[in-house]
C-alpha cells in the first residue's frame, strides 16, 4: 500500500486576522503544492488540507488531520503562525504517536535548531527550498535512517538536535514539477477585497511565479531565509506552460504574479506579456504584480497594461530618505515619485505598501511617510508597523540590543500589539500614527470621490462600509 502524506495549512487567520478576515487574499499556498508535487512523483499518496482556506477550526484540523491516518504531515511556517503549529503538532503526536512530522516555510527556515527546541511535536525542519531536500530525505526516512548527509535540515538524534550542511538555492527551477493544483480546491480562492473595484472579481484566483528571491537587501526582509541572495528564473517555456494550465483548468477572474520584483527582468516581463496577449488571456484575467520603485520602466509597463496587469504594488516603506537608508532598501524618494507617475501613464492602478517604526523612526520621519502617502496618486495604501522577522537582519539587531520580543504569534502584523524597536516610539504611539496614517489617507473626501468615479461604486461603497464596521469590532475588542 502505498504510503500517505499529509500537508497541512494550519488555520491561522482568525487569530491573525479577526474582523478583518474578509478583506484579506486567501492565496494557494503554492509553497505546499510545488513540495505535494515532488512527493506524488515519488508514488506517495499525498493530499493537501488547507485548513485556513477551508476556514476549519483548530480542532476540526487536528479531527481531519487524524482521520487520514497519515504516515507522514508536513506543514508551512510563517514566524506568526508558529505558536499555533507548534501547538498542532503537539496535540498531533498525542493522537499518532509514530507520524513523522516535517515543518518547512520561512521561519523554520530562518530558526530551525530554535523550531525543534521549542515544539516537540516536530522532527524535522526542512530549510530553505524544499523540493530537492524532500527528494533525497523521504528514502533516507524509509530506510529507517537519520538524515546526516541530506543537506537543509535540522533533525533529531540522541536527544540533541543536528543541523546539516547548508543546501544552495535551486539552480534550474525548471526541473521542479508543477504545482499540485489537483490537490487544492480552488474555489476557496480569493484576491484582496480592494482587487474587486476593478471588475467585481475576487475569485477564482490563480497564482504565478517567474522566478524566486529578490536583488533587495531590505533590512526588515524575511524572504531570504528561503530563497536566499538574488533571483532566479523559471524558463519561459515553463512559465508559459503553468499560465496554460491554469487557465484552462481552473479559469481564474484574477491572477497574482506573486514574484517580489515583477519588473526586475525587462525580457522576461515582455515573454510573458507577449505570451498573455498571443494567447488572448488578457479579455479574461486581471493582473496584479508587486515589484521595487528602482525597477521601472515605461514602456514594460505600458506593455504590462496591454497584457491585462491592472495593479501593481510598490514597496515605498517610508517617505523619510535617512529611514529608507536605515532600512537598506536602496530606493530615494525621487526613484518612489518617478515610479509612480510612470505606473500612472501606463494606465495602472497602484497600491503602496507603506511601514511605520523601523530603528531611528522618529514621530517627525513617520509623519513624512503619511505626508508622502497622501501626496502620491495611488488607489490603495496599507500601512504596517515594522516587525523584526526571525530571517531579517532586523531580528538580528533586536537580538543583539536586547530589544524585548514577545512570543511567536506576537509577530502578525494586523492586530496584535505592536513591537517598539526604539525608546522614542513605544507601543501606544506606533498604534496612534499607524491610525492618523490611516484616517488620513483613506477619508480624504477627494480620494473617495476618485474612487467611485474610477471604479464601480457600489463595490466600493459596501467595502468602505464592511471596513467602517470591521474597525469598529476591532476597537471594541481592544485589539487596535
Ligand atoms: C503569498 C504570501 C502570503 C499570502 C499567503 C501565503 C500562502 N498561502 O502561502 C498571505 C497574503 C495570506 C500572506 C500573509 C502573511 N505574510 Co506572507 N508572503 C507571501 C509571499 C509573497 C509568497 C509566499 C510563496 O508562495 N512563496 C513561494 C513558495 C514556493 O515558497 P514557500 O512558500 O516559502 O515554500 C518553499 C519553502 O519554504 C519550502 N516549504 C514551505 N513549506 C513547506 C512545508 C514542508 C513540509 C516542506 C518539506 C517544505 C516547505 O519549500 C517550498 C518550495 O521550495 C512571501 C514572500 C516570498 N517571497 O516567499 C511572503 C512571506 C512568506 N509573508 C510574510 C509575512 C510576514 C506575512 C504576514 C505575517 C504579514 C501580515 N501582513 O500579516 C501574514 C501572515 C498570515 C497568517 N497569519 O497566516 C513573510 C514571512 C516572514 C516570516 N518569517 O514569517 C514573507 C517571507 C515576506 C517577507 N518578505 O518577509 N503572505
Ligand atoms: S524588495 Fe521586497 S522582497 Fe526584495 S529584499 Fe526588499 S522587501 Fe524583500
Amino acid at each position: 500500500m502505498r504510503k500517505k502524506f499529509l500537508l497541512v495549512n494550519v488555520p491561522t487567520y482568525e487569530s491573525a486576522y479577526h474582523s478583518f478576515q474578509d478583506f484579506i487574499a486567501m492565496v494557494p499556498p503554492i509553497g505546499l503544492t510545488s513540495i505535494a508535487a515532488v512527493i506524488e512523483n515519488m508514488g506517495y499518496e499525498v493530499k493537501i488540507l488547507d485548513a485556513t482556506a477551508e476556514n476549519l477550526t483548530f480542532a476540526q484540523t487536528l479531527k481531519k488531520t487524524v482521520a487520514e491516518s497519515p504516515d507522514y504531515v508536513g506543514a508551512t511556517t510563517m514566524t506568526a503562525t508558529m505558536d499555533i503549529i507548534g501547538e498542532y503538532f503537539s496535540q498531533l503526536r498525542i493522537r499518532l504517536p509514530d507520524v513523522i512530522t516535517f515543518v518547512g516555510g520561512p521561519h523554520a527556515s530562518a530558526v530551525p535548531e530554535k523550531t525543534l527546541e521549542q515544539f516537540s511535536g516536530i522532527d524535522i525542519a526542512v530549510i530553505g527550498e524544499g523540493e530537492e531536500t524532500i527528494t533525497e530525505l523521504m528514502p533516507v526516512l524509509e530506510n529507517g535512517d537519520t538524515p546526516d548527509k541530506v543537506k537543509g535540515v535540522a533533525f533529531r538524534k540522541d536527544n540533541q538536535i543536528i543541523l546539516t550542511e547548508q543546501r544552495p538555492p535551486i539552480h534550474d527551477l525548471g526541473k521542479l514539477p508543477m504545482p499540485a493544483y489537483h490537490l487544492l480546491n480552488f474555489r476557496l480562492y480569493r484576491s484582496y477585497g480592494w482587487n474587486a473595484w476593478v471588475n467585481g472579481y475576487r475569485s477564482p484566483l490563480g497564482v504565478v511565479f517567474m522566478g524566486r528571491g529578490c536583488f533587495g537587501k531590505c533590512n526588515f526582509c524575511a524572504a531570504h531565509s528561503v530563497f536566499g541572495r538574488g533571483l532566479r528564473f523559471f524558463p519561459p517555456e515553463r512559465i508559459k506552460t503553468e499560465i496554460d494550465l491554469l487557465m484552462a483548468n481552473y479559469r481564474p477572474r484574477i491572477l497574482y504574479f506573486q514574484d517580489d520584483t515583477f519588473t526586475a527582468n525587462r525580457k522576461m516581463v515582455n515573454i510573458v506579456c507577449d505570451y498573455m496577449i498571443e494567447k488572448g488571456y488578457t479579455r479574461r484575467v486581471e493582473i496584479m504584480v508587486s515589484s521595487r520603485v528602482d525597477v521601472m520602466h515605461l514602456p514594460s509597463l505600458k506593455k504590462m497594461r496591454k497584457a491585462g496587469v491592472r495593479w501593481i504594488c510598490f514597496g515605498v516603506e517610508s517617505g523619510s530618505q535617512p529611514i529608507l537608508d536605515r532600512m537598506n532598501k536602496n530606493t530615494t524618494i525621487g526613484q518612489i515619485r518617478a515610479a509612480f507617475t510612470m505606473a500612472r501613464e501606463a494606465g495602472l492602478h497602484v497600491a503602496g505598501n507603506y511601514m511605520i517604526g523601523h530603528v531611528d523612526e522618529t514621530w517627525e520621519t513617520a509623519m513624512e511617510t503619511i505626508n508622502l502617502a497622501c501626496e502620491l496618486k495611488q488607489e490603495y495604501a496599507s500601512f504596517a508597523i515594522a516587525l523584526p522577522f526571525p530571517g531579517s537582519e532586523l531580528y538580528q539587531y533586536c537580538l543583539d540590543n536586547e530589544v524585548p520580543l514577545p512570543s511567536w504569534a506576537g509577530f502578525g502584523s494586523v492586530n496584535s500589539p505592536p513591537i517598539p524597536l526604539n525608546k522614542d516610539l513605544p507601543q501606544e504611539k506606533l498604534l496612534e500614527l499607524r491610525m492618523i496614517a490611516v484616517n488620513r489617507f483613506f477619508k480624504r473626501p477627494t480620494y473617495l470621490l476618485g474612487l467611485l468615479r474610477k471604479f464601480r461604486p457600489s463595490i466600493v461603497v459596501k467595502d468602505f462600509l464592511n471596513m467602517y464596521f470591521a474597525i469598529r469590532k476591532e476597537r471594541r475588542a481592544k485589539r487596535i
